[in-house]
């Protein structure tokens, strides 16, 4: 009999309600035949970001979703927690530096009405979701970029913080040592979050957040605060959120491709894997070109796909909480 963790794992490639289902009939011991039914009611609400900080952020999501809150309340807040964590050294607070030192931040977010909000290349903000969620509510804009953004939070009440910390300030200055510039993507497992969520109601939202590549040039952005890059959602179909190489997602337009993929007729996992697909057939150099995607559609079935192994996703709804590992192309 199948554990209850690889059935999990299976869960990944189709629909997260199925596999509640069956992973509780495995425990059970009862006849997987009779009980593997589709799912009649969407699951919602319900939450998935990316490495295993969304475990975190989806308990703090979940405070708002299990309340009747709502999709954008939900991801806005799961998010700051891990922005907050200053032990976390990919996402604000504590994020890795350029290769000047300097932490720059790029956020975005995304509501069920197609409104969105980001900033790019945000420096000494605690919490760039927040002031990417007062970008789309408070001005006519999408996307505010360095200085200007900067004054934008200030104005907006946001304190100026130092956001390198100690550790990431002895981890840069151990890199300048032999300081070739090299951009690094960290395959280890804290990297990005990027969260999507279906409250009561059924309305997506979506959030994702990050200090990007360490050490990279300053004034680089990546795909995360790229609505349809890094974050895209549309409510009628379902939402995707990518990490791992920004260009790679950029010079794709991935989360976007992911959500049209839906909306043609695939399954959430179906549209992850063609994307990695589409990403490794345009770039004839692999190496470390991890990208990873999340795709929710609007019945709560879920998918993630990556291009390395190693990529993990946090799933929280009623019936579930735990880490998912993605499928994946290539061995490292
Ligand atoms: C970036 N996509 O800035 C981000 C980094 C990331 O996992 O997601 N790393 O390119």
């Amino acid at each position: 009999m199948k554990s209850r963790r690889e059935f999990i794992k299976i869960g990944a490639i189709g629909s997260a309600a199925l596999i509640t289902q069956t992973a509780c009939a495995s425990e059970k011991g009862e006849d997987l035949e009779e009980i593997l039914i589709p799912p009649v009611a969407a699951i919602k609400p319900i939450v998935l970001s990316t490495w295993n900080h969304g475990l975190d952020a989806n308990k703090a999501a979940w405070e708002v979703l299990s309340q009747g809150g709502s999709a954008l309340d939900a991801v806005e807040q799961g998010v700051r927690v891990t922005e907050s964590d200053p032990t976390n050294q990919s996402v604000g607070l504590g994020g890795l530096p350029d290769r000047d030192g300097n932490v720059t931040l790029d956020a975005c977010i995304i509501d069920h009405n197609s409104n969105c909000g980001a900033v790019a290349f945000l420096q000494y903000i605690e919490n760039p979701i927040s002031v990417a969620r007062k970008v789309m509510e408070d001005t006519p804009h999408v996307l505010l970029a360095g200085v200007g953004a900067l004054n934008f939070a200030l104005e907006k009440g946001f304190e100026k913080t130092n956001l390198l910390t100690e550790k990431s300030k002895q981890a840069w200055e151990n890199w300048l040592k032999d300081s070739e510039y090299e951009p690094q993507i960290n395959s280890e497992n804290h990297d990005t979050i990027g969260m999507i969520a279906i409250d009561e109601s059924g309305n997506l939202s979506g959030a994702c957040t990050t200090s990007g590549m360490a050490y990279k040039l300053h004034g680089r952005v990546g795909d995360s605060p790229i609505i349809a890059a890094g974050l895209f959602l549309d409510n009628e179909v379902g939402a995707a959120v990518a990490t791992g190489v920004g260009e790679a997602v950029i010079r794709t337009a991935g989360s976007a491709i992911v959500v049209e993929l839906m909306r043609h007729g695939k399954t959430p996992q179906e549209a992850c894997e063609e994307a990695v697909a589409r990403i490794m057939s345009k770039h004839k150099d692999l190496t470390n070109m991890q990208v990873g995607f999340i795709a929710l559609n609007k019945n709560g079935e879920y998918g993630c796909h990556s291009v390395y192994a190693g990529f993990n996703i946090a799933v929280k709804h009623n019936d579930f909480e735990d880490m998912v590992d993605a499928q994946y192309e290539l061995e490292w």
